[in-house]
């Protein structure tokens, strides 16, 4: 589907396909096709019982997220990196920006050797020391977090205008309706920082459609109330997804303040994998197409890569997801007897002195 147009939108939309290098295509191309085979591993998983609890996947939102993340630039040597709260479609971002289809996994069957040590499990996984924040169900929370450690940074001189880290995060259509990113936009909009929210408008929360979730025309007018940029893309194609969510990632690094995009994409499957989601309208299917399968026809008709290279990637990339799954299901779980019951705390931080140390003795 195509949002509709301002001549200002498309105008900038031509120059911004005009700056995509084929390398940025095919990365993005290469992370949601990771994103997707990760997936279904995960369902595989689910529907053999080896999954404690539920799976919740992106399928549908693999070309919007892959946009952030290849956007995105993750910690490393000297390097301080950007902060990224990914919420439960995010998938294909968390892998661009690091996460290995491994610790997926891992976290998924409940590893002990998974980022959070087999204490938590499908979407609420992150690391800190690696810029991502673990994520928690209720939705709206994540903004301020970010928010948080942005102004952080801001103290330590961390934010260097014109080439500054950004913080980035997403929310869904219904999550827009939480008090808590209310709070958090605004703080955020008057503090001026580099920050980006991802809207994924994929029509529906869990079951309840776009006309019980907000009143407004569309979720990108409320960002200048907020005094945020608004930006609006098809979160199903993938020049447009890259073009508007590069826009506002550019935008925030520069420092001209916090943006917002409101992608428009449709949920391809249930809310997780308890849900057939027999309730989804037919007239929707019919208006959204698969942004992966659209993505990877657009990737063959504009050569940027040839069927025989995209089977070859298709392959290298399944190998990839079935090693990492071989690898997992071998791991251990966690032993309550040895365990030292800190999931992301360090001994360290235990050992310090003050109300830490006494409250956790
Ligand atoms: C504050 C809060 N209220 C309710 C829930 C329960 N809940 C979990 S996911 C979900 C639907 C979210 O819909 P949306 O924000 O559109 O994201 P989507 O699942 O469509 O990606 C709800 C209601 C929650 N996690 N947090
Ligand atoms: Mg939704």
């Amino acid at each position: 589907m195509t949002p509709s147009r301002s001549i200002g939108d498309a105008m900038r939309l031509l120059a911004g396909r005009a700056g995509l290098s084929r390398e940025l295509r095919l990365a993005h191309l290469r992370w949601a096709l990771l994103a997707r085979i990760v997936d279904d591993r995960l369902l595989t998983l689910y529907n053999s019982a080896q999954v404690p609890g539920n799976v919740f996947t992106s399928r549908g939102q693999e070309v919007l997220a892959a946009a952030m993340g290849v956007h995105l630039r993750a910690p490393g040597p000297g390097a301080i990196g950007d902060i990224f709260a990914p919420l439960i479609r995010d998938q294909a971002a968390r892998l661009a920006f690091g996460e290995t289809p491994l610790d997926v996994i891992r976290t998924h069957l409940g590893k002990v050797t998974g980022p959070m040590r087999g204490r938590d499990g499908n979407a609420h996984r992150g690391e800190l020391a690696k810029g991502m924040l673990p994520m928690i169900s209720h939705l709206g929370a994540m903004p301020s977090a970010v928010a948080g450690v942005l102004l952080a940074r801001r103290l330590r001189g961390a934010l260097a205008y014109p080439d500054s880290c950004i913080g980035i995060t997403s929310i869904g259509d219904g999550g827009t309706a939480t008090g808590a990113l209310h709070e958090a936009l605004n703080v955020i909009a008057i503090e001026k920082l580099p920050f980006v929210l991802v809207v994924a408008n994929n029509q529906v929360s869990y079951s309840t459609f776009n006309d019980r979730s907000f009143a407004c025309r569309d979720l990108v007018d409320r960002a200048i109330g907020y005094g945020l940029r608004g930006w609006s893309c098809d979160g199903t194609d993938a020049v447009d997804s890259l073009v508007a969510v590069g826009g506002a990632i550019a935008a925030a690094r520069r420092g001209e303040g916090p943006q917002m995009v409101v992608a428009s994409l449709l949920r391809l499957a249930g809310h997780g994998s308890h849900d057939d989601a027999r309730y989804m309208p037919a007239e929707l299917k019919a208006r959204f197409g698969d942004g992966v399968e659209l993505a990877q026809a657009a990737a063959l008709a504009e050569g940027l890569i040839d069927q025989a290279g995209l089977d070859a990637l298709l392959e290298e990339l399944r190998a990839l997801v079935r090693a990492a799954a071989d690898t997992a299901r071998g791991e251990a779980n966690p032993d309550p007897e040895r365990d030292d019951w800190r999931v992301l705390s360090t001994p360290d931080l235990l050992a310090m002195p003050g109300p830490t140390a006494e409250a956790n003795p």
